[in-house]
């Protein structure tokens, strides 16, 4: 594959990238422009967020349960709203929304599917910490050019084409990945641009940071504790990050090393994290850069969901890690 420098606009890297597939449509390059266009939108109205009324809740509640903050509503309109004109899905599933959305007329399907999680961490929008939009794309499996169907979405891990999330913290980090190693590109908000600014990032086989939410570990299965208090010795020299926003926490793991928990607990006995659009789209950016996700007894990817709101546990970072969590947990 061909290298880029830091400093390549995200477009130059995405058409270059593009020419190495003459059978292209273009529909999968107008895609990620999108994204990246949504994801810019976003980033503008996070960064402004005190300031235009947008902390907060809206008051009312998700299919999760959980009440909705207006950043949620707005990101989800975003995206939407930068995929269903182009030409290029078929089918979207929001964690915003109980039902696949389709594209409404005037507008083409397209061949791609879109699984996202529009604002990860937004119970984190009011204290400045980092939230995000973690997102994967499928190549559709339903026949014809009509709307998609549950085919194309309850469907094996190893089916995405691409993944990634925006994260909106200090600064806005696009991380994506088309299967062939994965990229980091910064936003210049005086420009307007992403450019490349983290090539190739590459996991180390092991590291010493562990994040969870160790509030829970007397929920956890004992040996999962046992693995827990085992990393504590002091001379092994581990230390925790945990801010309790996926997207923020799996981006400091991947550019600095470290292995996120979430196992499951009494409230949430099969995990908190959604498999479709949380637990997929990392999976597949931590094994291109050489890390390791599972459930505890099967690599994400390989999992199927059954529902597209389907939850799971998720242990996923350095490879080792992720190994040596999962041998305790078999032991
Ligand atoms: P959400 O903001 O989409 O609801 O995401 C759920 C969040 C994740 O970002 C994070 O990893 C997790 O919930 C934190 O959970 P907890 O507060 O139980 O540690
Ligand atoms: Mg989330």
């Amino acid at each position: 594959m061909q290298q880029f420098e830091e400093g390549t606009t995200l477009d130059r890297f995405l058409l270059e990238t593009m020419r190495e597939h003459p059978e292209a449509t273009g529909q999968f390059l107008t895609l990620l422009k999108q994204v990246a266009l949504a994801g810019k939108l976003v980033s503008a109205r996070v960064n402004r967020a005190g300031l235009a009324g947008m902390f907060g809740a809206t008051g009312s509640m998700n299919i999760q349960g959980e009440y909705v903050q207006k950043m949620d509503l707005y990101a989800n309109e975003t995206f939407k709203r930068a995929l269903e004109h182009a030409g290029v899905v078929c089918m979207i599933v929001s964690e915003e929304e109980e039902a696949p959305i389709f594209v409404p007329p005037p507008f083409r399907h397209g061949n791609y599917v879109f699984c996202m999680d529009p604002l990860d961490g937004s119970s984190n929008i009011d204290t400045n910490a980092s939230i995000g939009t973690i997102f994967c794309v499928f190549r559709r499996a339903s026949e014809g050019d009509g709307q998609g169907d549950a085919s194309d979405v309850l469907r094996s891990g190893r089916d995405i084409v691409a993944a990634g999330y925006v994260v909106y913290g200090a600064g806005t980090v696009l991380v994506l990945s088309t299967g062939r190693g994965v990229q980091g590109f910064t936003l210049d908000p005086t420009v307007g641009e992403f450019f490349l600014s983290h090539s190739d990032i590459r996991l180390g086989a092991s590291s010493r940071t562990y994040s969870c939410n160790e509030a829970y570990a007397a929920q956890w299965d004992p040996r999962l504790r046992a693995w827990l208090e085992r990393v504590k010795e002091p001379s092994l020299g581990w230390s925790a990050r945990y801010i309790g926003s996926l997207v923020g926490d799996f981006h400091r793991n991947l550019v600095k090393g470290g292995v996120f928990l979430y196992p499951p607990t009494e409230k949430a006995p099969k995990g908190k994290l959604r498999l479709l659009y949380e637990a997929f789209p990392l999976a597949y950016l931590v094994e291109n850069a050489g890390g390791a996700a599972s459930d505890g007894t099967m690599a994400i990817l390989d999992k199927t969901p059954a529902s597209i709101h389907e939850r799971t546990t998720l242990f996923i970072g350095d490879r080792d890690n992720v190994e040596e969590i999962v041998r305790a947990l078999n032991t």
